[in-house]
Formats: C-alpha cells, sequence, structure tokens
C-alpha cells in the first residue's frame, strides 16, 4: 500500500489547505452555477480573429461556442447563441475551455522509455515499436479508448481492431461512466439510448434528480430549469442523493438515502402506485411486459411475469419498509408516489453516475425507466426518463459507433453472427474475419495487463487514448500500480497518448503526443443524441499529432509488413481513401493525412451502420451546417428532419402510423417495454466496526475528471486547488480533526492523507464522507473498490467502507 502524499509533509499539508480553501469557496459562490458568466460577443471583436462553431471540449451536455482564432492561436471563446442546447451561455468550464490547449508542459515529441528514462524519438520509430508489438503477439494487445474520442476516432480504433486484427480487446472509459445506462436501456426497450430529450427540461413540472447534481456536472442544462423559475414558471426540483450538493440548495424537495437506497425507493413508489390504483392501468395493459431475474444464471432478457405476480413482489416494499432500507421518511415515499400517480404532471426523471455507478446498476435503470412505465408518465415532452452521459461523446463514440468489448457500430453484437456477417459486408471483409467471442471489458482488461503473464495475465500491451487510467480506475492498488513494479511485469508494454504528462503517462513504456479538441477536425455526439461537427482551427504544438490518424499509420505500417487482416475482401488497405481519379491518397503520412477531410470519409461510411437500428445519421455534410442535430435524422424532402422523442408517433419517424407509442425495438418481439421487478440489495461493501465511514467520491464544477487539462488553467485551479475530505462537523469532533486538518483515511486497499474541508461547498451525512478524483496528488483511487455490476461491468465508485484518523507527521 502507499499513501499518496508522501512527499509533503502534514503541516505544510495543512498550511496550503489553509489559504487555498477560502479561496475555492468564495470563488465558488462568483462563479455560481446559474448565472450566466460574461459573454464574448463574436461582433464585439478584433476584425482579424477569424470565428469558427464547435462543441465544448468537456461535459456531455454539449454545449457550443464560438471559438475565435488569431495568428494561429485561440485568442477567445465565447458561448453560440445559435445554439440550441445553450443559447449562447457557457459554464466556467467551457468560458475557459480555450486554455487547456495552452498548459506549459504540453507533449509535443514520442517518447520511448529506456530505464528509468525517456528518450525523444521519430514518429517513425514510434510507429514501428508499436507496429512491432502487436505483430508479435496481436491477440494479447487491447486498446483503452475514451467517451472524449471523436467518433472518427473511435470508428477508426473499431474496425482497426475488430476489423482488422479480429481483436475485440476494445474497451473505452466509457465502462466506468454509462455501462449500467446502457444495460437498462436495452433491458427495457431493447435497444440503447434515451428517448427524451433536453426539451424535457423546458416542459416538465416535476424535475427529480436520482442521484446526480448537474448543478455542477452539467450546469448550462441546470441552468435552463433555473431560468425558467426566474421568469415565474412553477417548477418543483426533487433531489434525491446521499449528500446536500449546490442542485440540493435549488431543490424544494431533499430526499437523503444511504447508498442503493434509491432501489427501494424505485420499489416503494411502483408498490403505492399500484396499491392506490393511480398506476396508468390503459399505458400498462396497451404498451408493457412485466419481468424479473431469472433464479438463475440471470440474463438481460429476464423471466417474464404477469401483473398480480409483480404486485406480489412488490407487497414487502411499504412506505415503512422502504423508509428503513433507505433512510428516506415514508411520507416522503408517498410524496412522491403521489405525483407518479397524478396523470396531469408532467415529470422528469435525470440521472447520471449515482445509478450507474452502482453494483445494480442495470437493475436500478431499469426500475426508473419502470417507475415511468407503470404510471404513464412517458412519450410526452417533459414527461420522461432521461438518463445524462457525462462525457462530450460518450453517446457519439462509445454507444453510437459501439467501442465496447462486445459491441460493433449500429447496435450490432460481437455474438450474433449475423451482426457480424453484416459488419463484414458493409466493411467488405472476408468471411469470418470478425472474432465471436468478447474481448476483456476495462476492470478486466487492466487485471490482465497487471497480471504477470506466467500467472494467467494475457494481455501485454495496450493502448491508451484520451483517457487517464492511472488516476481514474478503481481499486488502482490492484488494476494499476502494480504497473510501478517493472520487475514483475517485464514482458508488459504500455503506450499512452495524450496531451499532457499525467499519472498514466509516469508509467508508460511509450508516449505519443496528441492534437487536442480544435487543433484536428471532430464529431461528437452528446447526452440528448446531438451529433455535433467542427473543423481542424489551428496546429497542434510541436510533433503532436491525431489520435485517428496514429491509428492508421500503425494500421497501415502492419499492412506494409503484410498482415493479412490490414486487408478487406478486394485485397485494399482497410483506412483507403481515394481521391477523384481513383488515386490513394497516403493518409498514413502525416504530410497528407489533412490533403482530404478524413473524419468525412470515415464518417460517411459509418453512417450506413446508423441505419440498422433506425440511428439514422445525415451526411457529414449537414453537420457542418447544423448546430448539432438529434438522431434519428430522417430526409423529409430536401430537409434533414431530426427527432425530438423516440417511440412516440406525434414525433418519431419509424412509429407506425395509429400507433400512438411503439417500442419498436422490443425485446419481446410485441412493441411493449419491460417494465422489470428487481429485489433492494446491500451495496457491495458497508461500513463496520474497523471501518465505520461509507466514502462517495465524484466531482466539482472547475474540475475535469483528472484534472489534467482544468489544473492547467489558471483560473480553475486557483478556484479549486485540491482534493480535500468532506465530512459532517459531528464525525470530524468526535475524530478531533479541525478544517484544514491532515486525515488519514484508510480502506481495505490503500491509504492517503488529505485535508479536512468542514462547512464548505455540500455537505455529507454524519457516517459518509466524499473526495473528489481530480487530484493527481491525492488519489482517491486507490481506495475504492472494484466490486462492478454483473450485466453492465460497470463499478461502483460512490460505496467504499473507510476509517479515518489524523494523520501523523
Ligand atoms: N465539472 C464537471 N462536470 C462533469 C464532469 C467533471 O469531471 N467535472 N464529468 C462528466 C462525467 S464523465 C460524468 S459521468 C458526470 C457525472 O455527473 P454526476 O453523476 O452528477 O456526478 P458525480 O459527482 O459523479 O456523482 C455524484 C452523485 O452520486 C450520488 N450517489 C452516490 N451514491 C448513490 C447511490 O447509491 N444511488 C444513487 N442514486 N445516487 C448515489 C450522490 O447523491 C451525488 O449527487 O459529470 C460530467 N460533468
Ligand atoms: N473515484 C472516482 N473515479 C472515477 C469516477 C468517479 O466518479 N469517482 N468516474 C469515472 C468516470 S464516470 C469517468 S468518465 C472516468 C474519466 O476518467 P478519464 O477518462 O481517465 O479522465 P480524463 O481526465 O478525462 O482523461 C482524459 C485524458 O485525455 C487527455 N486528452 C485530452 N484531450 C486529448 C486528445 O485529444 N487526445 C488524447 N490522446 N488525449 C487527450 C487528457 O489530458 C487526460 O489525461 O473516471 C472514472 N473514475
Ligand atoms: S455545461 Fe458542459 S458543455 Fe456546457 S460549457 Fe460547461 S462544461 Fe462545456
Ligand atoms: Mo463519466
Amino acid at each position: 500500500m502507499k499513501t499518496s502524499t508522501q512527499s509533503t509533509t502534514v503541516d505544510t499539508q495543512r498550511r496550503l489547505f489553509i489559504k487555498q480553501s477560502a479561496m475555492a469557496a468564495a470563488t465558488a459562490i462568483a462563479h455560481g452555477t446559474t448565472m450566466s458568466l460574461p459573454i464574448l460577443n463574436a461582433a464585439d471583436a478584433h476584425s482579424a480573429v477569424n470565428w469558427n462553431k464547435a462543441p465544448c471540449r468537456f461535459c456531455g451536455t454539449g454545449c457550443h461556442v464560438q471559438v475565435g482564432v488569431q495568428d494561429g492561436k485561440v485568442f477567445a471563446v465565447a458561448g453560440d447563441k445559435n445554439a440550441e442546447v445553450n443559447k449562447g451561455l457557457l459554464c466556467v468550464k467551457g468560458y475557459h475551455v480555450g486554455s487547456a490547449l495552452y498548459g506549459k508542459d504540453r507533449l509535443t515529441k514520442p517518447l520511448l522509455r529506456r530505464g528509468d528514462r525517456y528518450q525523444e524519438i521519430s514518429w517513425n520509430t514510434a510507429i514501428n515499436v508499436i507496429a512491432d508489438r502487436i505483430e508479435s503477439a496481436p491477440e494479447r494487445f487491447a486498446f483503452y479508448g475514451s467517451g472524449q474520442w471523436t467518433i472518427p476516432e473511435g470508428y477508426a480504433a473499431q474496425k482497426f481492431m475488430k476489423g482488422g486484427l479480429s481483436n475485440n480487446h476494445l474497451d473505452p472509459n466509457a465502462r466506468l461512466c454509462m455501462a449500467s445506462a446502457v444495460t437498462g436501456f436495452l433491458a427495457t426497450y431493447g435497444v440503447d439510448e434515451p428517448a427524451g430529450c433536453y426539451d424535457d427540461l423546458d416542459a416538465c413540472d416535476v424535475l427529480i434528480m436520482w442521484g446526480n447534481n448537474p448543478a455542477e456536472m452539467h450546469p448550462v442544462l441546470f441552468s435552463r430549469v433555473i431560468d425558467r423559475r426566474s421568469r415565474g414558471e412553477k417548477i418543483t426540483l426533487i433531489d434525491i442523493g446521499t449528500r446536500r450538493t449546490r442542485t440540493t440548495q435549488e431543490c424544494q424537495h431533499y430526499l437523503e438515502m444511504v447508498g442503493h437506497g434509491d432501489m427501494a425507493i424505485a420499489n416503494g413508489i411502483a408498490h403505492l402506485l399500484i396499491k392506490n390504483k393511480t398506476y396508468d392501468q390503459k399505458f400498462v395493459d396497451s404498451f408493457c411486459n412485466f419481468k424479473s431475474p431469472e433464479d438463475e444464471n440471470p440474463t438481460l432478457h429476464g423471466k417474464p411475469i404477469t401483473f398480480e405476480e409483480y404486485k406480489k413482489l412488490l407487497e414487502p416494499y411499504t412506505p415503512e419498509k422502504v423508509e428503513e432500507l433507505s433512510g428516506v421518511p415514508a411520507d416522503q415515499i408517498r410524496m412522491l408516489a403521489d405525483l407518479f400517480g397524478n396523470s396531469k404532471l408532467k415529470i422528469t426523471s435525470l440521472w447520471c453516475m449515482g445509478m450507474n455507478q452502482h453494483t445494480r446498476g442495470t437493475a436500478i435503470n431499469s426500475m426508473v425507466h419502470g417507475v415511468h412505465l407503470l404510471s404513464g408518465h412517458f412519450g410526452k415532452p417533459g414527461d420522461a426518463p432521461t438518463s445524462l452521459t457525462g462525457q462530450p461523446s460518450a453517446c457519439g463514440t462509445v454507444r453510437e459507433v459501439g467501442t465496447l468489448c462486445h459491441t460493433l457500430p449500429g447496435g450490432r453484437l460481437i455474438e450474433n453472427a449475423e451482426h457480424r456477417a453484416q459488419s463484414e459486408e458493409l466493411w467488405n471483409l472476408p468471411e469470418g474475419r470478425i472474432n465471436p467471442v468478447p474481448g476483456a471489458h476495462t476492470v478486466a482488461m487492466w487485471d490482465k495487463f497487471c497480471t504477470p503473464s506466467d500467472e494467467g495475465g494475457d494481455i501485454d500491451t495496450i493502448w491508451v487514448q484520451v483517457t487517464n487510467p492511472g488516476q481514474t480506475l478503481p481499486h488502482l492498488n490492484k488494476l494499476f500500480n502494480p504497473l510501478e513494479d517493472r520487475k514483475r511485469l517485464k514482458d508488459k508494454f504500455l503506450i499512452v497518448s495524450d496531451v499532457y504528462p499525467t499519472a498514466t503517462t509516469r508509467l508508460a513504456d511509450l508516449i505519443l503526443p496528441s492534437a487536442m479538441w480544435v487543433e484536428k477536425n471532430g464529431v461528437f455526439g452528446n447526452s440528448e443524441r446531438r451529433t455535433q461537427q467542427w473543423f481542424k482551427m489551428i496546429d497542434p504544438p510541436g510533433d503532436a499529432r491525431d489520435d485517428c490518424w496514429q491509428t492508421i499509420a500503425v494500421a497501415h505500417r502492419l499492412h506494409e509488413r503484410r498482415v493479412e487482416g490490414m486487408k478487406d475482401r478486394d485485397g485494399e488497405f482497410l483506412f483507403n481513401v481515394k481521391d477523384d481519379s481513383g488515386e490513394s491518397i497516403p493518409i498514413w503520412e502525416w504530410e497528407h493525412y489533412y490533403d482530404v477531410n478524413v473524419d468525412e470519409h470515415l464518417f460517411n461510411e459509418y453512417r450506413e451502420f446508423s441505419f440498422m437500428k433506425h440511428k439514422n445519421l445525415a451526411p457529414y455534410s449537414e453537420y457542418v451546417k447544423a448546430r448539432g442535430l438529434r438522431w434519428p435524422v430522417v430526409q423529409q424532402g430536401d430537409q434533414w428532419q431530426e427527432t425530438k422523442f423516440r417511440f412516440s408517433e406525434e414525433f418519431d419517424p419509424f412509429v407506425e402510423e395509429g400507433k400512438g407509442i411503439q417500442f419498436y425495438h422490443s425485446s419481446t418481439h410485441d412493441d411493449r417495454a419491460q417494465i422489470w421487478f428487481h429485489p433492494w440489495v446491500p451495496p457491495a461493501e458497508v461500513p463496520n466496526e474497523e471501518y465505520p465511514f461509507m466514502l462517495t467520491t465524484g466531482r466539482v464544477l472547475e474540475h475535469w475528471h483528472s484534472g489534467s487539462m482544468t489544473r492547467r488553467i489558471p483560473e480553475l485551479s486557483r478556484a479549486m486547488p485540491g482534493a480535500y475530505l468532506e465530512i459532517h462537523p459531528d464525525d470530524a469532533e468526535g475524530l478531533h480533526l479541525n478544517n484544514g486538518d491532515i486525515a488519514l483515511v484508510e480502506s481495505r486497499r490503500g491509504s492517503l492523507n488529505i485535508p479536512v474541508w468542514i462547512n464548505g461547498r455540500a455537505a455529507c451525512p454524519p457516517g459518509t464522507v466524499f473526495i473528489p478524483f481530480f487530484d493527481e496528488t491525492i488519489l482517491v483511487n486507490d481506495l475504492t473498490l472494484d466490486a462492478f455490476d454483473p450485466f453492465s461491468k460497470q463499478p461502483d465508485y460512490k460505496k467504499s467502507a473507510v476509517k479515518i484518523s489524523r494523520a501523523q507527521g
């Protein structure tokens, strides 16, 4: 076990914190999440500045910015008034997004490890090194990608791995983020992706947050709701959560639960809807079936049950029992059931990591869909279950492109022979090229990589792009930190493409400098199915190059070495792009990469997959004109029409006439959605005498994940300089800890020293503590648990038992 802050003394850590926390509290208020920041108007700016549109680099809200470029540098960033998502507003991160490019220590050269040092090498050598590793053992190679990959980057990696190397060891960081939302959608509707969209927030009467903090994590989206209120509209906001946050401050009701209390609450609502006969019988009879998990070897299909059986299974979940399980008073459960029982209200549910990072994530996702279906709060604007994604392209690049170890683009599955054949057809590959066995999911991938080969660790090389697993994987001391022990893992090789030095590059064997955001072309897909395109505006620094080019260059090197998989059925290179005269353009040579728009080429190829599951995309050129379009996008006359709400005849072009609501991808093939019963189960780890506190982890407004970008933006890092332990004043007193004191926090997996912040921005109840994960010097993931949901394989970062004491030193 190691302590993250070994190098600083407890005393200096404490002095530093006291100075900084005053600033964090003050700045946080100044950047209040619901205010609009001063917006630079494109028209006001200097004439020599060139303005162009791009989606914000950071969160899944998907705001659009206008980027002003002068003398080859991003000069200013303004909110885009023409964008429907943000209507000119930005949050504090969006406002400073341009500065993320200009940290002093950008990576500019490929670096190869030589013992304890790194040597600058040429790109040609770097590409050879990767090709050597892959060629020597293609089946022991894995690609670890990201929901921050652009769609073309993810698509290129997908085609290279599954279509080229017949290797399904491709998984993204979104496994840590969205996987349970995906399985929840699949279990309920038979197809992934949200039915509603952000317009729900403009139309709902009641907004329920099921354990997320949009005031800090989707700030501009949340401001849409608060704006309505300031215009005098009546809207009831309800926060269900394990700690008070900035979101709680805006809500009329706060239902404080213990971890996994959500499962009891959802069952409690369903119990009362049936008991009070306030469920929507017509909706249920017309459009729904009932399911419960199979008794043995449960699957996403489940076991059909009758309404009567469903009712019986819910019987134990009386409001009093739910209070006992969740900690939420019985009257509040009745209040929720009364709201859902009122068909005149429009109710939107929002959720994000509280429900996804959960060892029963699939279950709780389907249960919240179930509450909406049972009560008929579905299919009308403002009346919908709306799951939020976190990363800017977790939906676009991971869910739609299918960059998970068991999926193919267009909602196709690796295990399905017909789906493989369809993908081989579209990619023009020989029959049988795609490997029928799913690859290793994130936790398994790192487990295999950090286990010596002779002990069964059968992944030797991982290539990481646009993610920082050395800081963000759970249970780092098991899944990642063994890499520090290079002797045991001497035959392993880690390749990292990043833009800055990080906790991951520190352990890499080969570091590749990447171009970021507007230094390259890109396409993202946000939380509401909106596909957003942008063009390269400036050159990357030094020898930094596009991630997509890196993948294609390696593929071509293997092609030059006659690796069979790099050819299609006609013997052509997998990523062949031809000019008008039929000549191949050598896009694998950096000097020629921008001779053609590779993004456009890849996107239009990928688009063919989108028709397979009614996720229709428009041609690339349509996205150039728009501030994003929500799929399915279909052509009507000469117009390309986006879709706001799916499965509802009024809005969705694929619903048959006269059906009203049609779940046309129903897993039971009868156009019905599935309402699931799942029993409440406790979290994987609960506090006991030895480890008496529940540690929950997450984010803060100012920082993006591992902080590699936002901690290099002075305004943001000044506003929130370092990680802290949020603890209830009574608990702190019991431990003799004051504000700024350094606490030692220990779990069964690791320990760290961290300053205490009492009465800070948010507040934990007694027995719960919170630590954010943005701070590279205080790695909270040394403490977290790697237990995961059995279906989605998504780990639970929100519930680890810890003990706390005063740090000595
Ligand atoms: N500023 C900023 N914004 C971001 C990001 C960022 O790094 N910084 N990251 C983006 C990404 S990728 C993501 S995934 C999102 C995350 O967005 P959120 O999910 O909103 O944020 P987190 O801080 O991860 O999660 C905090 C919530 O988890 C809830 N919780 C804890 N345990 C449970 C439980 O058992 N059940 C339920 N239902 N809830 C529980 C708590 O109540 C708390 O409100 O934010 C996105 N936006
Ligand atoms: N304790 C705890 N841990 C968590 C979570 C939690 O709630 N609690 N949440 C989990 C979730 S939901 C998520 S989504 C993950 C996020 O975890 P990560 O994806 O690992 O975190 P990021 O900091 O977003 O990493 C992105 C990396 O890409 C680099 N980068 C930026 N732009 C580019 C580019 O264009 N190309 C390349 N090659 N690199 C680029 C950045 O410098 C950064 O190092 O964290 C997970 N980990
Ligand atoms: S809400 Fe998200 S997308 Fe919008 S400006 Fe802030 S970080 Fe960027
Ligand atoms: Mo995430």
